[in-house]
């Protein structure tokens, strides 16, 4: 399963409760107070980890919650701190805070879209997890309450006060994965997203003769001579009017928009009766449609099937149209033209600004 927006409740561990004891030993009477410290509530920290791809982990755990810490003990024994509980989560997960709502909802965990636009529901962001083995303290435990010792004075010499452990935080939270990749393929069903990414790295996404194969976005890394590498996110085929929910939607374009570069890969040869011209064009409206900044990202052209026969005259025509756009003409099935557009892509990433990886803080300009 594949999950990239899901709610969730957590909950740190409270602190333990501070211990009234009194020293008894033989030959020591009235030994005073001798009550320990509680022990501090566990933490509830989210950790980002490469090898997590999805947040389904939450679905089946969508209340995440940390131990309470031991209770203080006599001979000023302090309770055991918890442990914190570590949740792992995806690189590029974007966390806000949500409302607080009804007890039944944390059961049946909602993986529909959040409400982005503010004026819809009142969510702030929380965090972006953007690099491997970010650490984020989601709740912070509870301190532990302090025991009896504390409080002896002059005065009072058996003092039988102590206090509670503190409350551990708590909250709902939104968590959105939005995939960080250096470029992202765009394309209808079956233009051969997937074949190509099977060809430049060892992602092994499905590929068959229908629309729709792939269903969720899939990561794969490419090597460029030298060790350096780049990361490619395959997303499911996008078709017109996707803006409109057609198709698998639009809804998994916000996995290319922390992309450098976006590449259309179209099926040149004109399969299924398609024009590439036409493709190209709704294409770019679809993504516009989607995220005006998206449609301004650097974008370069795929021909695919250039094994198939008649892709010569398209391939003329589709450079003839979009003259100031760079093409690589390739066969990912055959393996035409491969090498020469990883040698591309690396020019094309080295030209392409930083990554775009820090969500802002305002969710509404996260392009949704
Ligand atoms: N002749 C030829 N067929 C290809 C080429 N690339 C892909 N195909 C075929 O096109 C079909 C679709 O390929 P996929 O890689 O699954 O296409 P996709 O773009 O990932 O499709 P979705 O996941 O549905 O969006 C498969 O039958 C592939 O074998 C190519 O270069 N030449
Ligand atoms: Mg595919």
């Amino acid at each position: 399963m594949f999950v990239d927006r899901i709610r969730v409740f957590a909950q740190a561990g409270n602190g333990g409760r501070g211990s009234v004891s009194f020293r008894r030993e033989k030959f020591v009477p009235k030994g005073g107070p001798d009550g320990g410290d509680g022990g501090r509530g566990g933490d509830v920290i989210l950790r980002a980890d490469r090898h997590v791809d999805n947040l389904s982990n939450l679905f089946y755990e969508p209340i995440i919650k940390a131990k309470n810490g031991g209770h203080g003990m006599g001979k000023k024994m302090h309770g055991r701190s918890a442990p914190p509980k570590i949740v792992r989560v995806p690189v590029g997960s974007i966390v806000w805070q949500a409302e607080e709502n009804k007890e039944s909802e944390h059961r049946t965990p909602n993986t529909e879209r959040p409400p982005l636009n503010s004026e819809e529901s009142k969510i702030d962001f929380v965090v972006d997890l953007t690099h491997e083995d970010e650490e984020f303290v989601l709740c912070r435990g509870g301190a532990g309450g302090k025991g009896n010792v504390h409080f002896k004075s002059s005065r009072n010499r058996a003092p039988r006060q102590y206090t509670e452990g503190e409350e551990g935080e708590q909250g709902h939270f939104l968590l959105e994965l939005r995939t960080i990749a250096d470029a992202g393929l765009v394309g209808y069903p079956n233009a051969g997203k997937s074949t190509l990414l099977r060809k430049i790295s060892a992602a092994r996404p499905k590929v068959a003769a229908y629309p729709f194969t792939t269903l969720h976005p899939i990561i794969g890394v490419v090597e460029f001579p030298g060790y350096r590498r780049a990361t490619i996110a395959d997303i499911p085929g996008l078709i017109e009017g996707a803006h409109r929910g057609l198709g698998l939607g639009h809804e998994f374009l916000r996995h290319i928009t922390r992309c450098r570069i976006l590449l259309f890969v179209i099926d040149v040869a004109g399969s299924e009766s398609r024009n590439p011209i036409e493709d190209l064009q709704k294409l770019r409206r679809e993504i516009d449609l989607y995220d005006p900044t998206l449609s301004k990202r650097p974008w370069y052209i795929i021909a695919n099937k250039m094994d198939l026969p008649a892709t010569r005259e398209n391939l003329q025509a589709l450079q003839d149209r979009f003259s100031t756009v760079e093409i690589a003409a390739v066969s990912a099935q055959t393996g035409e033209g491969v090498e020469e557009l990883i040698a591309k892509l690396e020019k094309w990433l080295a030209k392409a600004s930083q990554p775009i990886a820090v969500a802002k803080r305002d969710p509404i300009s996260l392009g949704n």
